[in-house]
């Protein structure tokens, strides 16, 4: 039994491009997680906390056969294993960031893990990198991908060659 399972991956410290390769190959050398597509990388204005470098954003799609929160651990290992340090500021500056955006057309809200990730509607930085991999994908109470992106602002978001 396997699921397709949608993340997104962040960073805007140090050698952003290359730690999000990295960590691709890390999930896709994971037992339960393999990496079936992966969009191209963007330069992104910061968002929140505007007083911090640029991001460089992506996704990949995985199939897996972990479980939601099966992989949520893994995701955070992961973040942990590229040098992640958690200093409390929320939205601040991080080496690697990876979200869980949807786990299947599952809708999942408890203490550790929301799915569908609940502010990707709102993020230009989520949706472009998604309309690359599932442009048609629907994320459970959110909507269309390709909906979604035509109602965010993606100008500043650049597809890097
Ligand atoms: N958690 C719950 N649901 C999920 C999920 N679907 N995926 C819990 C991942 N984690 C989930 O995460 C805190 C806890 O959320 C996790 O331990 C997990 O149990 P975190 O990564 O420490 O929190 P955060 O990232 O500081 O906060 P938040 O609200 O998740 O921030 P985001 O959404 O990750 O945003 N601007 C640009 N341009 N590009 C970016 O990538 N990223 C952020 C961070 C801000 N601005 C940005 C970008
Ligand atoms: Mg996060």
């Amino acid at each position: 039994m396997s699921v397709v399972a949608l993340i997104g991956l962040g960073g805007n410290l140090g050698d952003v491009r290359s730690r999000l390769d990295a960590a691709i190959d890390a999930l896709d050398a994971t037992s339960g997680i393999r990496v079936v597509a992966r969009s191209r990388f963007y330069r992104t204005p910061p968002w929140g906390h505007v007083d911090q470098p640029d991001f460089i954003n992506a996704a990949i799609a995985v199939e897996t056969a972990l479980g939601a929160h099966g992989l949520l651990d893994t995701l955070l290992a992961t973040e942990r294993a590229f040098g992640r340090v958690r200093d409390g500021e929320r939205w601040g500056p991080r080496t690697l960031d990876l979200d869980l955006l949807a786990y299947g057309d599952e809708v999942i809200d408890d203490e550790r893990l929301a799915v569908p990730h609940p502010r990707i509607a709102e993020r230009a930085f989520v949706l472009l990198p998604l309309a690359d991999i599932a442009p048609e994908a629907v994320l459970p109470g959110q909507g269309r991908v390709t909906d979604l992106l035509a109602r965010v602002n993606a100008a500043e978001c650049i597809p890097l060659a």
